[in-house]
């Protein structure tokens, strides 16, 4: 008994594998098993970096600084994607997620392009080159009169960088081992004009140190950094600029995993920087990827991709113009190029646990909400993703589902936020690192499946091998958030506390603070949750049809959540004539600042709290003030008959703009609710209150699009809406990326404007199924 407690305090199940064959098999990521893939922008969190799809991959990346006359050193050293760096814009262009990349950055006066071209060949993954063309804005102000471009390579606790440095502090290329690229070799080009001429003239400074680890290289080439160095080019003005110098190194005693080499180019704008990376197996190589052999390749890929977006997409068919086609290609190539390759644990506190356990390690190979802001993975964010990258590729969102299922727990669960390893960890405040076993997400990867049945893209072996996962996944739903009757749900987890907030959040169902029972009980029925179940139920029985396993049960249960009598007993709130959530509530609630308690004799004044006063005591009922996208659901997820009377009302709340129609899109709290657009503490400002996001967008869109086709008393109404509201949405983030240079996490719901973290190429790039309308 006491080693059972031992198990248990120490994580029990929540931190033990599942059981099942794993999908992906041992060394699957190799440059064995799949060369393609090997190398990658798998770094999404920095403005351009390359690694290889290992626990301990080496990495290439590049930094930036623009001369700092006048303020105070060091200048602004730009590497990772941070919002604070106030880019005008940056992000793929083009990308096809395997071979080649094309990627514009705006950072004040200056315009930097970069590319890369892979090249097959060899046992280790090919090879490939970086082009880096700068050039002065012109339409930004003064253009800067020269720039510095940094370029590194960093081991990551295996492998060996030989440096050969020629005229004084010139990296002219470096050699290097590692255990799964065998030798390879890094060649650095002079600087040249954007038409290939030159050597342009240049100051060259070099740094070789060990680091701490990859998520100190930011910290390590700022503290090698001097102001001592003069820019001096042959008839020009001196000019002082900071170049890495000497690096002194954390105190000793810590260990120094990383290997650092950085080659410091500065040089005057317009010109070009070449990088290439050959691998030593490759053995016939005929010429070398620079140049003008790099252009015309990266020519040819461009032509390549022009011409695959279209037949996937169609969008030049439908008429749209070059600027709209370039937009849609640049938030479906951020995505894609967005892609991440994580490796390390989670951290996971189980209810039974008395502190969090780590979670067993593992690979992650997925795409990421927002290159500045979240950069990992998200559960129900990737469902949404991945619906689109299917469209360009089903192969690679079939591997992006299997890592997510290899991470499934003995319990069934799969970790809602992957933070994995220290460079991701450094993007998250520690209260938000600890993931709980009893926390789920919508499930979305279910409308992941059911598009890849639809499209014929999963084979049976695949299918086969993803059943065990898939179906404790589906239990572990069923049975951790049953809700108080059957065939009801509840999301599990909310917040608790009643005093602190206007309404408790639920952050497991991805809508954060959108109003639910004001006060959390195990009496309470969430609607959103009883949906998502009712597709699961589907695609389950789908999917054991397809194998030739029982799929009675599912079948039963999937019948029984699209009952819309049975929907009608749980969820239609008739006085409030729409589909509701259902617990402990009253809307006679709000926060008001607390009277000033009496100091304590000799303390300060305890600062004053705002708390929630309840005016009315909550009862069991319809949740109440509260329509918006919960309310949708039935209609978002198609369980409704397209004869219900109750998508007319549906319908009709959704075109209203005193509740969710707006020239944008869809608002996701009604105008009229009583928590529109209100804070929920002093400090935590709305989010799922009114703003518009295109996640749940698309899935209106979508089933407009799908009763505008069903035989039916609205299937008119349904059609034009759909006309409609796939125009603004369209409309607006097209036009919020032409003002703004990118997509947005949300949109402002009167004005239509981005807001929240940005780039957002996460589900926001959904728009573009919905200007080739794929659903
Ligand atoms: C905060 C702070 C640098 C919130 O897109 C990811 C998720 C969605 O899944 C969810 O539905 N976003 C939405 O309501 C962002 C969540 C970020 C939480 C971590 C850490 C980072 O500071």
């Amino acid at each position: 008994a006491a080693a059972w407690g031992l198990w248990r305090a120490r994580g029990g199940l929540a931190v033990t594998p599942h059981p099942a064959a794993r999908l992906l098999p041992a060394n699957g990521s190799s440059a064995a098993a799949a060369p393609g893939l090997f190398w990658g922008s798998y770094r999404p969190h920095v403005y351009l970096g390359m690694k290889t799809r290992s626990p301990r991959a080496p990495v290439t990346g590049l930094m930036w600084l623009l001369p700092s006359e006048g303020e105070a050193p060091p200048p602004p050293l730009r590497h990772t994607c941070e919002q604070s760096d106030r880019l005008a814009g940056y992000g793929w262009l083009r990308h096809d997620g395997l071979t080649f990349g094309l990627q514009e950055i705006r950072d004040r006066g200056l315009r930097l392009r970069t590319e890369f071209v892979k090249r097959p060949g060899g046992l280790h993954g090919g090879d490939w080159s970086w082009r880096v063309t700068a050039r002065p804005e012109r339409s930004a102000g003064p253009p800067p009169a020269f720039i510095s471009l940094l370029f590194y390579v960093a081991t990551d606790g295996q492998g060996i960088l030989r440096p050969l440095v020629v005229e004084k502090n010139r990296l002219a290329s470096l050699t290097g081992t590692t255990e799964e690229l065998g030798d390879f070799t890094i060649t650095f080009l002079q600087p040249t004009s954007e038409a290939g001429t030159g050597p342009l003239y240049a100051s060259y400074n070099y740094l070789h140190a060990r680091a701490e680890g990859l998520h100190r290289l930011s910290d390590v080439v700022k503290a090698s950094l001097s102001p001592r160095f003069v820019y001096a080019p042959p008839g020009g003005p001196k000019r002082r600029y900071a170049g890495v110098d000497t690096y002194q190194g954390p105190p000793d005693g810590r260990e120094r995993q990383s290997q650092l080499v950085v080659h410091q180019v500065t040089v005057a704008l317009p010109c070009r920087l070449e990088m290439a990376f050959e691998s030593g197996s490759v053995s016939d190589r005929a010429e070398r990827l620079v140049g003008e052999v790099l252009t015309q390749e990266l020519a040819s890929h461009v032509a390549a991709f022009d011409q695959r977006f279209e037949e996937a997409f169609g969008l030049a068919r439908k008429g749209f113009s070059a600027q709209e086609q370039d937009f849609a290609k640049a938030a479906f190539s951020n995505m894609l190029g967005g892609m991440g390759y994580f490796y390390g644990r989670s951290l996971v506190q189980s209810p039974h646990s008395e502190l969090p356990q780590p979670y067993p390690e593992g690979p992650l190979f997925t795409a990421v909400p927002s290159r500045s802001f979240f950069p990992r993975g998200f559960l129900w964010d990737e469902g949404f993703h991945q619906l689109l990258l299917s469209r360009w590729d089903p192969a690679l969102s079939c591997e992006v589902l299997a890592h997510w299922f290899d991470l499934m727990n003995a319990e069934g669960w799969i970790p809602r936020e992957q933070i994995l390893g220290e460079e991701a960890r450094t993007k998250v405040p520690a209260e938000f690192v600890v993931q709980h076993s009893s926390a789920g997400n919508p499930p979305t990867f279910f409308l992941l499946l059911q598009q890849l049945l639809a499209q014929g893209a999963v084979d049976a072996p695949y299918l086969r091998s993803l059943f065990p996962r898939l179906q404790s996944w589906y239990d572990w739903y069923n049975r951790t958030q049953a809700g108080p009757v059957p065939y009801t749900f509840r999301w599990h987890g909310r917040d608790q506390d009643t005093q602190m907030f206007l309404n408790p959040k639920t952050l497991t169902s991805g809508l954060d603070d959108y109003p639910r029972a004001s006060h959390p009980s195990p009496e309470e029925r969430h609607l959103d949750l009883r949906c998502w179940m009712a597709l699961a139920s589907d695609v389950m029985a789908q999917v054991a049809v397809h194998l030739g396993e029982p799929a009675g049960d599912y079948q039963h249960m999937a019948k029984l959540l699209a009952d819309n009598q049975l929907l009608e007993q749980h969820h239609w709130a008739k006085a409030l004539s729409t589909f509701a959530d259902y617990g402990n509530h009253t809307q006679a609630v709000a926060l008001e600042w607390e009277k000033p308690r009496p100091p304590s004799p000799g303390q300060p004044l305890p600062p004053p709290r705002l708390l929630r006063v309840v005016r009315k005591p909550p009862r069991l009922q319809f949740v109440g003030g509260a329509l918006g996208y919960v309310s949708l659901f039935p209609l978002l997820l198609q369980l409704l008959r397209p004869d219900s009377p109750h998508l007319g009302t549906l319908l009709a709340d959704m075109r209203s703009e005193k509740q969710l129609w707006t020239p944008f899109g869809l608002r996701s709290l009604s105008r009229s609710s009583p928590l529109y657009l209100k804070y929920n503490t002093e400090h935590d400002p709305p989010y799922w209150r009114g703003a518009i996001w295109i996640n749940i967008n698309y899935l209106a869109v979508r089933a407009l699009h799908h009763y505008g086709r069903q035989e039916g008393p609205f299937r008119q109404e349904a059609a034009s809406l759909y006309q409609e509201l796939r125009a603004n949405l369209v409309g607006n983030v097209f036009q919020q990326y032409q003002e703004s240079g990118y997509l947005w996490e949300q949109y402002h719901d009167g004005t239509g404007k981005g807001q929240g973290s940005h780039p957002f190429t996460g589900w926001s790039a959904l728009v573009v199924l919905m200007m080739s309308e794929k659903y």
